[in-house]
């Protein structure tokens, strides 16, 4: 049976931008959480909300120390699930990292995190993707320009747009050591990429996204349209961004290290399926096929953190 793709992407040949289908705040603004209505509203308009102060600086700095902890445990930095950058071998990403210690776990499970994934997507949410991504001072590369979606769509078979980033910051993000870079108002449009998947292309990607990018053109519209904003802020701020909204960052060539926690909510209504331009899935460290039940919300809201 064929199957219909309202998204197509990997083309041969560029390809019209499409406007998106889905709403961006699924019908869960009456729900109670962090998100005053102003929020969801700024959220709709423009794809992204950069919350500093979300958290207390000294509620992230345990994760800082766990993760340093990480980078020097043999066994782990043997896993596929540790990437590392392509010059210096510096490590750049950990996957899965709530599966990696119930610290992590916990904060996954945050009630702050998950009423506020509530209050966007609306319903019960699973992780899709959870990772560190690590900027050493000096060494640590930035990420191209890109729409998360498009990536899940096209090699994880993410049907819809009804997903969102939560990037809680583990360093400052300043304008110097390579933060987040979005572009308001994005969200709104998938751009098709040319190009077909290369198999087993996670193996690179992750290092350096080459396919999956979109045009120039189409960036330079975009940016026309929206402006690019700086994600900054102290510790324990909170970035949540749309899964389609574009967005990417500079490499880090201050002497301050930047290290940011992703974790990737989906709806449970919204579960994955083949892939749509690429030949296999994606390993379970970087998309959850079978990881997806509805998370549960820790009964303390202070125990995730403190
Ligand atoms: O391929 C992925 O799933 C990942 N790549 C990028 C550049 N962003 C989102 C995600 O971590
Ligand atoms: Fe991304």
């Amino acid at each position: 049976m064929i199957r219909r793709d309202p998204y197509p992407t990997r083309l041969e040949h560029r390809s019209d931008p499409i406007p998106r289908r889905e709403p961006v705040v699924h019908g869960g603004a009456g729900r109670d959480g962090p998100l005053t209505a102003q929020h969801l509203a700024q959220f709709e308009r423009d794809g992204f909300l950069v919350l500093d102060g979300f958290f207390r600086p000294r509620e992230v700095r345990g994760f800082l120390e766990d993760l340093e902890a990480y980078g020097r445990d043999p066994a782990l930095c043997e896993r596929p699930q540790v990437i590392r950058e392509a010059d210096s071998g510096a490590i750049r990403s950990i996957f899965a990292i709530h599966r990696l210690s119930g610290r992590f776990d916990a904060l996954v499970r945050d009630s702050r995190l998950l009423e506020l994934a509530g209050q966007i997507l609306d319903g019960d949410v699973y992780v899709h993707q959870s990772r560190l991504n690590r900027k050493p001072a000096f060494r640590g590369r930035g990420f191209a320009w890109h729409s998360d979606f498009e990536t899940w769509h096209a090699e994880d078979g993410m049907p819809a747009m009804r997903c969102i980033s939560i990037s809680v910051s583990l360093t400052e993000n300043n304008d110097l050591n390579g933060p987040l870079l979005l572009i308001p108002g994005s969200h709104r449009t998938f751009y098709p990429t040319v190009g077909a998947t290369p198999e087993r292309y996670w193996e690179r990607s992750l290092q350096q996204q080459r396919i999956g990018v979109p045009d120039v053109e189409d960036l330079a519209a975009s940016v026309r349209d929206g402006g690019i904003v700086t994600a900054r802020g102290g510790p324990g701020t909170v970035t949540v961004f749309d899964c389609n909204t574009l967005h990417g960052s500079t490499d880090n060539l201050s002497a301050m290290p930047r290290s940011n926690l992703f974790f990737v909510y989906n709806s449970v209504e919204n579960r994955l399926q083949q892939p749509f331009a690429a030949a296999e899935p994606r390993p379970e460290w970087v998309a959850s096929r079978e990881h997806v039940e509805p998370l549960e919300p820790l009964r303390s809201q202070r125990s995730a953190v403190a």
